[in-house]
């Protein structure tokens, strides 16, 4: 009986030695689009905690265009990685990404923004976990709708900017489903002008939405909506270097990383009304760890994972990232 004992006891051993080593051998890339955005920063941070405790690496890569996608994806490969998740700058790269994790023997996992076809179609066979675009956005509208009764104005009055980015869908169905919220509620088509951004930055926002308000300088009261809480910033910045104050001014984003919460912090109210806030510790630690499982223990991931988003305001922030556990 001891002998028995002995010997299972040393057979978990070697097996515990076993997976240790070859969690040791595990390593996963995570690819963004746009390193220097705090929403990737956090994704880049929780699947840091996912590859802390599983033992894997994690390989972080910005990659802002196509060639650095695709040496980013060779670069894994030589580096003898198993798989990578990726956002990527562009989704049409779709079929190009795929090629290229196949002739480097790469599991792929996408996030926020799906790959799609030539067409235009997803690509339904590469796992993803993206944001429930359409009801995050309809949500925002919801929020802006709110907010223009309780000021009292009259929707006529009101210009909307729509800051836009519509080569990317989830960004499309985000924006579309803030106005379709709107345009229920009996705001006018009219009023809608669209700000379309070269990128999906503050910057390229601001600019955007600066055309809009010099065009249109006869329209006093403003709301404006766009993919994230930078396209949503670029515009309130807009409106403040046209002399909009914080109360002729209602935007609201997605998001509610860095830069949504520092705008809640500033000592008086911006024009930066709420946020609806997204999950990066679910894109970030669940697909690192689903891409672990993937090549650890061949459990594929699910092949669509859409996530809620939860709204945000100036007073009650801190409690909604503590709900969402990622305080
Ligand atoms: C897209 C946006 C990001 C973030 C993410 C969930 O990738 O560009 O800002 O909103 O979806």
């Amino acid at each position: 009986m001891r002998i028995f004992r002995a010997a299972v006891l040393l057979g978990t051993v070697a097996f515990m030695a076993a997976t240790s080593a070859f969690a040791a051998d595990v390593k996963i890339g995570f690819i963004v689009k746009q390193p220097e955005e705090s929403w990737f920063q956090d994704e880049w941070k929780f699947a840091d905690v996912a590859a802390k405790e599983k033992g894997f690496t994690l390989i972080k890569i910005g990659a802002e265009d196509g060639e650095k996608v695709q040496s980013a994806i060779d670069n894994l490969g030589a580096q003898g990685a198993q798989g990578f998740i990726i956002c990527t700058p562009d989704v049409k790269l779709g079929p190009g990404i795929v090629a290229k994790a196949a002739a480097n023997d790469l599991k792929v996992m996408t996030v926020d923004d799906r790959l799609v076809s030539a067409d235009g179609s997803p690509l339904e066979d590469v796992p993803h976990m993206g944001i429930s675009a359409t009801k995050i956005g309809e949500a925002v509208g919801q929020t802006l709708v709110d907010e223009i009764k309780k000021r009292g104005w009259d929707m006529k009055d009101v210009g909307a900017i729509r800051v836009s980015y519509d080569q990317l869908p989830t960004a499309v169905d985000r924006v579309n489903g803030a106005l379709s919220v709107l345009k229920t509620a009996g705001f006018p088509e009219a009023n809608i002008f669209d700000a379309p951004q070269a990128k999906t930055d503050t910057e390229a926002a601001l600019n955007a939405a600066t055309v809009v308000l010099n065009k249109n300088a006869g329209i006093k009261k403003w709301v404006a909506i766009g993919l994230n809480d930078e396209a949503v910033l670029g515009a309130v910045r807009a409106s403040e270097t046209v002399g909009i104050t914080a109360d002729n001014m209602i935007g609201v984003g997605i998001g509610g990383a860095d830069s949504a919460i520092n705008e809640f912090k500033k000592p008086t109210a911006t024009g930066f009304f709420g946020t609806v806030i997204i999950s990066p510790k679910r894109h970030g630690y669940e697909t690192a760890l689903n891409m672990y499982e993937w090549v650890a223990d061949g459990k594929e991931p699910e092949k669509l994972t859409l996530t809620a988003g939860q709204l945000a305001l100036r007073d009650n922030y801190q409690s909604v990232r503590k709900e969402l556990g990622i305080e």
